[in-house]
């Protein structure tokens, strides 16, 4: 049992974390990068299922992300009814057939050609989950009074990020999926008013074969700025 004392009323406690001599911080920290770096968004799916079991560690994995006043506002709805999915698929794909045929600009179509992506969304059905994270804008009390949170999109985007790397270390792939626009999920499965898709993630084995494209991540220069 860690040591506890309250602070004008409120319990806290001791925390100890584990750290390192000088060395091993390096070298974990380069461990880490190079084993995140082969994180891909993969398309093509296995149907091959996967324990519940591992889908609720994910889930337990992306809620320790950091949230504002620490209120998680978040729900991650699991589907993996085939009746469900199909819906989903549906929606999304009659969606998506605008999006590609009228509502993105020739630009954006430009720069999702190296990705070969287009309005048909197999993979909605094929992977044995699909993870549909929702925001909460506020929260209801039991009286149905509203809550405030705080930093919503942000603590969402962190979670969604955490969701991400959970995946990743069990072994399994993903794809950050946003189709556009994605109210339907409110009601396909039945939400309350308060919360707003903002991720759907297929999850899976990828298929025997897969193929992701050739791409290249932007050197350190590119992305940070020292100031020593
Ligand atoms: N939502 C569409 C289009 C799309 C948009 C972006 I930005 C991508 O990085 C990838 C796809 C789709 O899912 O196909």
């Amino acid at each position: 049992m860690s040591k506890t004392k309250t602070i004008d009323g409120y319990p806290f406690e001791e925390y100890t974390k584990e750290t390192y001599p000088e060395a091993e911080v390096i070298e974990r920290s380069r461990q880490f990068y190079q084993w995140m770096d082969k994180r891909r968004t993969v398309r093509d799916f296995s149907d091959k299922p996967i324990p519940r079991e591992v889908i609720d560690n994910i889930i337990l994995t992306a809620s320790t992300a950091p949230s504002g006043a620490h209120k998680q506002p978040w729900t991650f709805c699991v589907v993996s009814n085939p009746d469900i999915k199909k819906e989903i698929r549906e929606a999304a794909e009659k969606e998506e057939y605008e999006s590609y045929n009228s509502r993105m600009s020739p630009e954006w179509l430009e720069d999702l050609r190296p990705l070969q992506t287009d309005w048909h969304k197999p993979f909605l059905e094929t992977a044995p989950y699909l993870i549909i994270v929702f925001k909460k804008a506020y929260d209801l009390d039991s009286e149905g009074n509203k809550k405030n949170n705080y930093y919503v999109n942000e603590s969402v985007g962190l979670a969604g990020g955490f969701l991400l790397a959970a995946i990743h270390h069990a072994g399994l792939v993903a794809l950050t999926h946003t189709p556009s626009p994605m109210n339907f999920l409110t009601k396909l499965l039945n939400r309350p008013t308060n919360e707003r898709p903002v991720l759907l993630i297929p999850v899976g084995y990828p298929m025997e074969e897969t193929y992701v494209p050739q791409l290249r991540r932007k050197s350190l220069n590119e992305v940070a700025v020292y100031y020593s």
